[in-house]
């Protein structure tokens, strides 16, 4: 698709400006859509392609139909990876919703962006990417769950079109189906306008989405940011789904029962708020919490599916970049976790694929560890311009297109504790083609070594291991390395908020006891 002359270089101020007040609905958009980053420069040759971005929340690596998940049935992401690029190792810096969606818009690691938490504001002055889009002439819409900087569900710079809600949001108006059952009328911000929310936000989101699509004109560059609540708990299926997978055996993951060597603020975990044996403080059924999660999961693989078959409509199916991803992902008692937080592959590793037959061959796969922070590098570049200098992430569009250039080695995790959860400690980790190390933080516990070829499931740690110790060093060396180049040696902090989920069960798993290798006579 080809945008008109006057779209192709960057837009003046007063057009954006005029634009954004003639076309969105008045002051408040103007403000949020100025153009306050320079125009990044052109790939020579490039084509500005039309860009659909989909998030899902703590959709985890695995729960997907081609995948072999037991009985998950995910026919329209399975028609993604048939159809376009399979990113097979792809994670995020930070396993929770607020900085990883931070690190997904900026390109930035969350000690760098500083988004390290889901209740602090988000710093002024950080740059969205899809500001660059909106330079370069771009449409863009935000549709979905934001969830950073607190509650707000105001529109936010870089964003022509603008739906969204206040903090996690309900999958029903009522919040029906969760603790919040019965609750006021949930409402959506629909650019700067609050209106009810009339059904089950995940087909409504996707309501959204296809009219804006339909909406668009054929001759202008779009992005699409679809940022779906789902899968996040309470899993709520849809009607339609409700029931689909009733009784369907889960298996129990082998390290729910065997973790050999596993530091001790994971035992006593596995009895808390995020543990097998004190799930949410209650007596959570976790292969029934499961199954509810993967008929919640039934109406996201339909909003793809929905989207898709827009993009056909439209005759824009072959030319569009569409890439799904999680934010990230989730265990269900693997090493006696539920949730995210930790650096495990449950939590850090999420679903991405990419599509766009004009760009990428069908079925294609990529090895290569990706990223969160690549999002932003590659949609610029599909979009036909340089990344700015200075992001942490990098364009994988290469990757995707089957070249082979040189590539980042390790990636960095990071999580920052928060009291409100007390039981996950701040954790720095290094995620290699074949092993992990995790470091641990601010706690008299031990680190991590996971060799991922002969055990993927992270079930031995390695980190007594003599054979292992070079390994150790190496990897230790490397993450305080990155750590240095990226401005992170240091820890955020910021003030205590709302409760602490804090209790354990009198008859759950007893404390850990020191480690073996750490004792003396
Ligand atoms: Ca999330």
């Amino acid at each position: 698709m080809q945008s008109p002359r006057f779209l192709r270089g960057p837009l003046p101020r007063w057009l954006i400006g005029l634009l954004g007040v003639a076309t969105l609905g008045g002051p408040i958009q103007a403000a949020q859509t100025a153009p306050e980053v320079p125009a990044l420069e052109r790939v020579p040759g490039a084509k500005p392609r039309n860009l659909v971005f989909i998030l899902a929340d703590d959709h985890r690596y695995d729960a997907l139909g081609f995948l072999g998940h037991p009985f998950l049935e995910t026919p329209q992401l399975d028609s993604l990876a048939r159809n376009g690029v399979l990113l097979r190792n792809a994670f995020v810096t930070t396993a929770l919703c607020s900085p990883s969606r931070a690190s997904i818009l900026t390109g930035l690691y969350a000690h760098r962006h500083r988004v390290v938490d889901n209740n602090n504001p988000i710093p002024p002055g950080l740059t969205f990417f899809p500001q660059y889009l909106q330079r370069a002439g771009y449409r863009t819409a935000f549709i979905g769950k934001w969830h950073m900087g607190g509650e707000t569900d105001a529109p936010q710079r870089g964003f022509h079109h603008w739906v969204s809600f206040r903090g996690q949001g309900e999958y029903w108006p009522d919040g029906r189906g969760t603790a919040n059952s019965n609750c006021p009328p949930m409402r959506l911000n629909v650019d700067g306008r609050s209106v009810p929310q009339r059904g089950y936000l995940t087909d409504e989101l996707t309501d959204y989405a296809l009219d804006w699509l339909r909406s668009l004109p054929a001759d202008q560059p779009f992005f699409l940011y679809l940022s779906h609540k789902a899968v996040h708990a309470e899993f709520v299926p849809a009607e339609r789904h409700r029931g689909r997978y009733a009784g369907k055996p889960v298996p129990v993951p082998p390290t729910q029962t065997r973790h050999d060597g596993a530091p001790m603020w994971v035992q006593n975990q596995r009895n808390s708020w995020h543990g097998v044996d004190f799930a949410y403080h209650s007596r959570l059924d976790v292969a029934e919490y499961h199954r509810r999660y993967c008929e919640t999961l039934l109406a996201l693989d339909d909003s793809v599916g929905r989207v898709l078959d827009m993009l056909r409509e439209r005759g824009w199916l072959d030319s569009t970049v569409v890439v799904y991803q999680g934010d990230n992902g989730f265990a269900f008692g693997e090493h006696g976790l539920i949730d995210k937080r930790s650096a495990y592959e449950e939590s850090m590793r999420v679903p991405m694929l990419v599509q766009c037959p004009d760009l990428f061959r069908s079925g294609t796969v990529v090895t290569q560890v990706v990223a969160n922070i690549d999002v932003a590098p590659t949609l610029l570049e599909a979009a036909g311009l340089k990344p700015p200098n200075g992001l942490d992430g990098r364009s994988f569009l290469p990757l995707a297109r089957g070249e082979t250039i040189p590539w980042r080695t390790g990636l960095l995790y990071e999580y920052y504790w928060e009291r409100n959860f007390p039981h996950t400690p701040t954790l720095h980790a290094l995620r290699g083609d074949r092993y992990k190390y995790i470091h641990v933080h601010g706690l008299w516990d031990i680190d991590e070594l996971y060799d991922l070829q002969s055990d993927p499931a992270e079930a031995r740690n390695l980190i007594f291991s003599p054979e292992h110790q070079p390994v150790v060093r190496e990897m230790n060396h490397r993450l305080f390395e990155v750590l240095a180049e990226t401005e992170g040696l240091y820890l955020p902090l910021y003030p205590d908020r709302g409760n602490s989920a804090n209790l354990r069960r009198a008859d759950g798993s007893p404390p850990a006891t020191f480690p073996q290798e750490l004792m003396r006579p």
